[in-house]
């Protein structure tokens, strides 16, 4: 069934490039999201987030007419909803947004109509999402009642793409889809091959639903292990850097990096979604999330002893009389997305508990975040040789490579990165 027109519900990090991608081939894509601002962004042509190239993809979909934003949903012939799920303060996901969405395009769907979860899930969201559709339309029939005769049809198809590299990933990964029945997952394949070059590889919604968060959970067990040997290694006067770059010349070990933490918006949330719904099996996965999750104070413990050291060997001294100089904000290398990243966290603890200067280098962005900003200073990396007792590299920015050259043999070095 050709889809002429493609409605995509959420026009953020996900909604915003695949809304983009779907319009750049010839489809007519109506963006729906709840922000005005964003809508009129995206209507000038304009894009609200950072993402390589999307402002030029954007631009072209709008001037040719294949792109348009709206704040209230109209008809269309296949529905992306890619909303975020967050979880709430006692770690359960929150549906509320998957829920508004689903309720907001239910008024104009129509028999025939494809509505496909793209939201990071947990099990079980997308049967929830098709009982709201169900509930809001009764005159229409749905896969959990009708099955392969349904008048809508309905697939969870997870977005797997790796920030930074989200346009390429789009079209080059493969790509799960889990319908509700095998009709489902046909008319989603039809959808996707639209644009994706990557295998598109059926399945059934709850095992898409977990697979996603089988991905990511694993890379966040793989990163604890790796933050958990950097912790041993202390202990132990060994360096860890060293010791996985031996660990990984066996050829089935392959040990990822130790860090300051984990950031961004899906490693560190996702894991939790398999938490909530089998909190006595995920034992493994949960003490993964809070090994990840304490990394952050130990790295303020290390800060602490090292100011304990310096005030040491230098009696006369008092810690406002110290320096530090923290390298990197960003929740990973190489990008300038501040959110959800454990070095933000670290630096605003460390304004709390340390009285003297804190500096930071952060070659991305130009400007401090509010929770930073008269905090601390923004300085680049010459303004900063030289002038702290302590430098605590957090991100390994390619700006801070080779720096170790230029710092002064008296001051302290921590080193989350392993790259000086
Ligand atoms: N990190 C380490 N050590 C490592 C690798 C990463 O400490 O060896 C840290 C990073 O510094 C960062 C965090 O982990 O703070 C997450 O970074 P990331 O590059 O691993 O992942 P994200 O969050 O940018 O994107 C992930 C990707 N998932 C996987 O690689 C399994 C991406 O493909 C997903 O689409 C994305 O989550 C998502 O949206 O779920």
């Amino acid at each position: 069934m050709p889809f002429s027109t493609i409605s995509v519900i959420g026009l953020g990090y996900i909604g915003l490039p695949t809304a983009a991608v779907f319009a750049s081939r010839k489809k007519q894509v109506i963006g729906v999201d709840v922000n005005q601002t964003a809508v009129d962004i995206i209507n000038r042509g304009q894009i609200h987030i950072v993402e390589p190239d999307l402002d030029m993809i954007v631009h072209a979909a709008v001037t040719e007419g294949y792109l348009r934003a709206t704040t209230k949903p109209e008809p269309a012939d296949a529905f992306l909803i890619a909303v975020p799920t967050p979880f709430k303060g006692d770690h359960e996901p929150d549906l509320s947004y998957i829920e508004s969405a689903s309720k907001s395009i239910a008024p104009v769907l129509k028999k025939g109509d494809l509505v496909i979860l793209e939201s990071t899930s947990p099990v079980g969201a997308t049967e929830q999402m098709a009982a709201w559709l169900a509930n809001a339309r009764p005159d229409l029939t749905f896969p959990q009642t009708h099955g392969e005769n349904s008048d809508i049809r309905i697939a969870h198809c997870p977005e797997r793409v790796l920030p930074g590299h989200v346009l390429r990933e789009l079209v080059q990964n493969d790509r799960v889809i889990g319908g509700m029945t095998p009709k489902c997952s046909e008319s989603a394949i039809n959808l996707y091959k639209v644009f994706v070059q990557g295998e598109c590889i059926v399945t059934n919604a709850r095992t898409a639903e977990m697979c996603k968060l089988t991905e990511n959970s694993f890379r966040d067990v793989n990163i604890a292990f790796a933050n958990e040997l950097s912790m041993i290694c202390d202990k132990l006067d060994i360096s860890v850097w060293e010791l996985i770059r031996l660990a990984n010349r066996h050829p089935r070990v392959n040990i990822l990096q130790p860090g300051p933490g984990v950031g961004g918006h899906c490693i560190a949330v996702d894991p939790w979604f398999i938490v909530s719904k089998t909190p006595e099996q995920a034992r493994l996965i949960r003490t993964a999330r809070e090994v990840n999750d304490s990394k952050p104070q130990w790295v303020i413990d290390k800060v602490k002893l090292a100011v304990a050291e310096l005030l040491q060997a230098n009696p006369h001294k008092t810690a406002s009389e110290l320096t530090i100089a923290c390298f990197g904000l960003a929740f990973k290398p190489d990008i300038d997305d501040l959110r959800e990243s454990p070095a933000v966290s670290i630096v605003q603890q460390l304004t709390q508990e340390h009285p003297g200067r804190i500096l930071a280098v952060e070659p991305n962005i130009v400007e401090l975040p509010v929770t930073l900003s008269g905090k601390i200073e923004l300085k680049t990396l010459e303004q900063t040789a030289g002038e702290s007792d302590i430098l605590l590299l957090l991100v390994d920015h390619k700006e801070f490579r080779g720096y170790e050259s230029k710092i002064p043999e008296k001051s302290k070095v921590i080193d989350t990165r392993g790259i000086w």
